[in-house]
């Protein structure tokens, strides 16, 4: 509800009326000329007529009793009045000068509407006009006069597209605060004369899956039952099931189907259909977009479909990636795969297409020492050894294995001082390392290695006898003067000789 005063309108409405008279009749400097307010006392006689000088005697429109309305340029008995944006002049013999409003609401009994405003039956959307509306007070003393600082409460004047007809509406009048002084009148708010609606012209009603849809090209006019120049109201299309207006539907993508939309312009039963249909997008082909990166045959009924990867291409324009299951492949003439050539066919989408793979047998295809052994310097003469080693197997399938036994390794000269190939092999395959063989690693009987051999090497030796120290291997090997593999309490009485010369090694 819109809540308006009349007051406002009417000072509004005498201000708007002024400076358009004053403007057109004076200059500028003259818009101080003043209205006056009058209240219109009978109807009988009361006359505006269409004149600037003289008024003659045609009458504009009538003026209600207990209407109040402004006066200007009054001269000889006669004012200036606009009255529905004519100007005229009135006999003000039957009017009086308006005095305010009662002051205090509480001296009022009763308000009564005299007379409607000018208009009371409108079109959807227009704007209310009260001009016209003449309403009076019947005091608690019984005397009647005019009043103007009334509240209007005007209702929408807008339909919906609910309102399949023209529609009656109250408008209230009030005066002063509470809702004691109130009355009201109706006023009819008529649909617009839309006769049909017209579709000039249709967008793209079908579609291929993933298009978006488009408006572009549809064109719906209103044609009007008055004669009114059709309007185009493609844009004020409301869609009935959701409300939305057509502009929403511009740019989506609909899943395939065929979709029958309403659309209404302004009032329900003026309305279109559009039926929108979105095809289901067709394969056109399947290719290989990258074949298989695994290439060995580990199991004839199974191919490694690592790294491929089956395209298929539909009619508009888009791809998917495929992975087919295994019932979609068949590998040369009786299913199975084979060591060399294979011919692989694949089924998918009512498509067939094949492909050559060359499948080899798991082998390892090329050997790594991943870690040297723990030793690769020796004493001239010392015994050979790898222990530590590992290698790692390469398979041709891209694995990969680690070993520390099951591969040869070749013997090097340790009587041959320095630098020696040691080469290990497994499968046919061959990698080299090199050792050392020096004389400086030890000397026999030098446990503590000082260049010396002497009785600290031998308590060293004792001590190791005794486990209250363990020796390095290479201290060992110094500590074994007799050579019988082991370090004893006999290596460390040799020691012992040597040191006090009853003995040489
Ligand atoms: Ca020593
Ligand atoms: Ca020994």
């Amino acid at each position: 509800m819109k809540r308006m005063t009349y007051k406002l309108i009417s000072s509004l409405l005498v201000l708007a009326v002024l400076i358009l008279s004053v403007s057109v009749i004076f200059p500028v400097s003259a818009l101080g000329a003043e209205a006056v307010l009058y209240v219109i006392n009978q109807t009988t006689g009361m006359y505006t007529e269409r004149s600037t000088t003289s008024p003659t005697s045609v009458k504009i429109t009538d003026i209600y009793k207990y209407t109040v309305i402004a006066v200007s340029d009054i001269s000889d008995g006669w004012g200036k009045v606009y009255l529905q944006g004519t100007a005229g002049y009135i006999n003000l013999a039957n009017a009086s000068p308006y005095n305010d409003d009662p002051s205090d609401s509480s001296q009022i009994d009763s308000i009564r509407i005299e007379h409607l405003p000018y208009k009371t039956v409108y079109t959807d959307g227009e704007t209310f006009s009260a001009e016209g509306i003449a309403v009076s007070a019947t005091l608690k003393n019984g005397q009647v006069v005019a009043l103007k600082g009334f509240d209007i409460i005007v209702p929408s004047l807008n339909l919906t597209r609910f309102d399949l007809n023209d529609k009656e509406q109250t408008v209230r009048v009030k005066y002063g605060p509470g809702l004691a002084l109130d009355a009201g009148f109706t006023i009819t708010v008529k649909r617009l004369p839309i006769d049909t609606l017209i579709v000039d012209s249709w967008p793209e009603l079908e579609y291929k899956e993933g298009e978006r849809i488009s408006l572009t090209g549809l064109k719906v006019q209103a044609k009007y039952t008055d004669g009114t120049a059709p309007k185009d109201i493609t844009n004020e299309l409301i869609n009935t099931a959701t409300g939305e207006p057509i502009t929403a539907l511009d740019g989506k993508i609909l899943a395939p189907g065929t979709y029958n939309y309403e659309y209404v312009y302004k009032y329900n039963d003026k309305k279109i259909n559009l039926q929108f249909k979105v095809n289901p997008r067709k394969l056109i082909r399947i290719r290989v977009a990258s074949m298989p990166t695994y290439n060995v045959l580990k199991d004839e009924n199974n191919l490694d479909l690592t790294g491929f990867i089956l395209a298929a291409d539909y009619d508009n324009g888009t791809t998917d990636s495929i992975t087919p299951g295994r019932n979609a492949f068949y590998y040369n003439e009786n299913n199975k795969l084979v060591e060399g050539e294979n011919h692989i066919t694949v089924t998918y989408g009512g498509f067939t297409i094949s492909f050559d793979i060359t499948l080899e047998k798991l082998a390892v295809k090329e050997i790594e020492i991943k870690q040297l052994p723990d030793r690769v310097i020796f004493q001239l003469g010392e015994e050979f050894k790898y222990t530590g080693l590992v290698l790692t197997l390469h398979y041709n399938d891209g694995t990969r294995r680690d070993i520390t036994d099951g591969f040869t390794v070749s013997t090097p000269d340790m009587n041959t001082l320095g630098a020696q190939d040691v080469t290990v092999s497994i499968y046919g395959l061959e990698k080299t390392y090199e050792i050392m063989v020096t004389d400086k690693l030890y000397k026999l009987g030098d446990v503590n290695n000082d260049t010396k051999v002497d009785a600290a090497d031998a308590r060293l030796v004792l001590r190791h006898v005794a486990k209250l120290s363990t020796l390095s291997e290479i201290q060992q090997k110094a500590a074994d003067v007799d050579n019988d593999g082991k370090v004893s309490a006999s290596d460390a009485r040799i020691i012992l000789r040597v040191a006090a010369k009853l003995q040489t090694l």
